[in-house]
């Protein structure tokens, strides 16, 4: 290891710089999609929202539309608790239906992107006047990092499908932490894309104008910039397929020649030409899939509503 490589970037976080050793010494290079996220990669993720190959949001948003109001009523949601909630653009429509419902006390909005969380708990305690928001810096795929004493009963929301990016053993973790935080009278809602048509998959993660690409070389000059790393995302190119086996978009970065890359407090990192490093997974669901994720969380399935053409699903948990 060279000196260079031995004197870490100022302010390596040594977690992540953990995280990444483990990632790009693994035989199939690999690092958390979590990464893409610094504010460029949030406003990436919300313009790729917006295109027309990407069906997941918008179709998310009219079953939310559609059921929130009957289902907040029904439970009389006091607290609304949601992770990963970014620009909490759908969190609008449970809390509006909880506002109608004179139920809304509580929002508690989870991400790991603190200046993102914060600017939207801003722009939500402007348009909420009288809803207590607590937002929560965490990595949904460690903690949870929850306020205490809540007001109860509470709906943890967990949308976009985002449950998709988590390897199963991983996803089954995640929700075993939301229900050992859940009451008895707490329900669980949960996004998750569905399966289909692999063609519609896939044009939704290869976008015509390169915003998902974009977004997926973000993560590179994420690395540069928290790391100290020499990334040169341009010699990095985009790839995303639908792999059957797992019923999973894979996302690549594919380095278009031989290189390496140095990452002080890690070394030097060779790429070979065509060799891929996978940035996200994206797992496709049915309600058996779901079932199998949600029972050794100690949950059941309770409720599920999917749009008129059964690309995506809203499912609703509750305590087992
Ligand atoms: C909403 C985070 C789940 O996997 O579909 C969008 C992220 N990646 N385009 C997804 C994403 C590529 C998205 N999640």
């Amino acid at each position: 290891m060279t000196h260079a490589a031995r004197i870490s970037a100022p302010r390596a976080n040594p977690a992540m710089l953990a995280e990444v050793a483990a990632g790009l010494g693994a035989s199939q290079k690999e690092l958390p999609p979590k990464y893409f996220y610094d504010h460029r990669g949030s406003e990436l993720f919300e313009e790729i929202t917006q295109l027309p190959e990407y069906y997941p949001t918008r179709t998310e948003r009219g079953i939310l539309e559609a059921w929130m109001p009957g289902l907040v009523a029904g439970l009389g949601t006091r607290t609304l608790i949601e992770l990963g909630a970014g620009s909490a653009e759908k969190s609008r429509v449970i809390l509006n239906a909880m506002r109608a419902a004179g139920t809304a006390e509580v929002y508690v909005p989870i991400d790991v992107s603190a200046t993102f969380l914060s600017h939207t708990a801003a722009r939500l305690r402007r348009e909420y006047p009288g809803l207590k928001v607590e937002p929560a810096v965490a990595d949904i795929g460690e903690e949870l990092n929850l306020p205490r004493r809540l007001p109860r009963p509470a709906l943890f929301a967990f949308l976009g499908s985002t449950i998709g990016n988590f390897h199963p053993a991983e996803a089954i973790r995640l929700l075993r932490r939301v229900r050992a935080a859940m009451e008895p009278g707490d329900r669980f809602l949960m996004g998750a894309d569905l399966r289909k048509d692999v063609a519609r998959i896939e044009r939704a993660y290869n976008d015509s104008r390169g915003v998902t690409a974009e977004f997926n070389r973000n993560m590179l000059r994420v690395l540069n910039h928290e790391l100290g790393a020499d990334f040169d995302p341009e010699t990095f190119e985009h790839r995303a397929f639908y792999e059957r086996q797992a019923h999973r978009i894979e996302m690549h970065l594919v380095s278009s020649r031989p290189q390496v890359v140095t990452i002080p407090g890690i070394g030097e990192v060779s790429f070979a030409r065509g060799e891929t490093l996978r940035t996200e997974i994206s797992c496709k669901h049915d309600r058996d899939s779901v079932a199998a994720l949600f029972r050794p969380a100690g949950l059941r399935v309770e409720s599920w509503r999917t749009d008129p053409e059964g690309l995506f699903a809203l499912v609703v948990g509750a305590p087992a």
